[in-house]
């Protein structure tokens, strides 16, 4: 079976799974370890290594059992400035097999995996889940009776739903955010693990991202209310509810208002979250992301020989052997294939395409992707086009 789709997984004005409705796979990307940087940090490879090792963000422990090497012995990674991350992807051994708990393949794994059990919650049709999802809390909503609920965990430590509006404005005004947030308590001192991110897209196509800071462990509602101005007028916004915190945090959104200062047109749909729940039904499974990632480096980190499931490769320019990190990759997908296929998953591959002139096709729930053309107008660099190719499971 083939599955070809068109998917704009890395805009930042589009959650993942958000557009195109969709809600039965999960994501997961097993061969980079993605770190944002604070801008203090020089987009160097040495300072992000420093960086990991002094700071210890999220992922740092992932990095440092499953991390690829260069020949040299340092590890491999790329600085990144990209909508979802500013900062650096450090390569990464997706093999399951490594040794420590930490590693990253089976962190990835089983976080998929926990992903997916969850991926057929009831969801809210104007807030499609992003990252972990969330569930609809029908006794803790602040107006009315429901509310967003947002749930992290070690396995889960992103959770969040988002929502895209149009605004088209004819000129410029000031744009008002709005809404109550309740939280549990937040252990870890990120100052971005709990936040509303909205991002907004002016007449020009240029778009930039602000973060709404919630407040930390309140027992009750607080309210936060910010307001964006802009010199161009805004003709489009991307509000998304997002935690973050492998420690495990619980937060709840209820009557968001996102409209013109001043006013009370409420841009979002459902602000209130009082809508009947729907189930997102259809196929569902993993869809891997980067395959074609990292797949031709060959990793020298010969703390990884030993759990090598397929043969070490002999480098010729080099003159060494390594781990061709394509096996690593497939050691994953074979890992990753057996849970799924017991229970009938799925897993899709995905890889960046240029393929501009792909038809139009069906997402996986079975419903017809139109492809507006506001998703066209904005320049190449800042999205690309990928396809889906899906096979039964491997
Ligand atoms: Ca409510």
């Amino acid at each position: 079976m083939c599955i070809r789709d068109r998917y704009y997984s890395v805009r930042d004005n589009i959650g993942l799974n958000a557009q195109p409705g969709l809600l039965s796979f999960v994501h997961s990307d097993p061969s980079n370890v993605w770190v944002p940087l604070p801008e203090s940090v020089p987009r160097k490879a040495d300072d992000a290594v420093a960086f990991v090792q002094n700071q210890k963000p999220i992922g740092s422990d992932q990095i440092s059992s499953s991390g690829i090497h260069d020949v040299t012995g340092r590890p491999v990674l790329a600085i990144k400035d990209t909508p979802w991350c500013n900062g650096v992807a450090f390569a990464v051994n997706p093999d399951t097999g490594l040794t420590g708990s930490t590693n990253k393949g089976r962190h990835e794994l089983d976080s998929a995996l926990q992903r997916l059990s969850g991926s057929g919650t009831p969801a809210l049709p104007g807030w499609p889940p992003l990252d972990g999802g969330y569930a609809v809390d029908k006794s803790a909503g602040r107006g009315g009776s429901s509310a967003i609920r947002l749930e992290t965990s070690r396995n889960a430590p992103r959770a969040g739903a988002g929502q895209r509006v149009m605004v088209d404005q004819t000129e410029p005004k000031p744009l008002e955010l709005r809404g109550f947030v309740k939280t549990k308590p937040l252990k870890s001192s990120l100052d971005d693990q709990c936040v509303i991110s909205v991002t907004l897209v002016d007449s020009d196509g240029q778009s930039r991202t602000e973060r709404v800071q919630v407040a930390w462990e309140k027992d009750d509602y607080a309210q936060v209310a910010q307001t964006f101005e802009s010199a161009k007028p805004i003709t489009r916004a991307t509000v998304k509810l997002l935690l973050r915190d492998e420690s495990g945090a619980t937060a709840w959104f209820d009557d968001l208002f996102l409209g013109a200062a001043g006013t009370e047109v409420n841009l979002l749909q459902d602000g209130q979250m009082e809508a009947e729940p729907v189930e997102a039904g259809g196929m569902s499974g993993v869809y891997v992301e980067n395959t074609s990632g990292w797949g031709t480096t060959v990793n020298y980190n010969s703390a990884h020989f030993t759990q090598a499931g397929l043969p070490l490769v002999y480098d010729n320019h080099t003159q060494k052997i390594g781990i061709l990190n394509m096996f690593s990759t497939y050691e994953y997908l074979r890992a990753l294939a057996d849970p799924l296929r017991k229970d009938d998953k799925l897993i899709c591959l995905l890889y960046t395409s240029d393929a501009a002139d792909d038809p139009p096709c069906v997402d996986l729930g079975g419903r017809r992707i139109i492809n507006k053309k506001t998703h066209n107008n904005t320049t190449p660099s800042s999205h690309f086009h990928s396809r889906l190719t899906t096979s039964t499971p491997l």
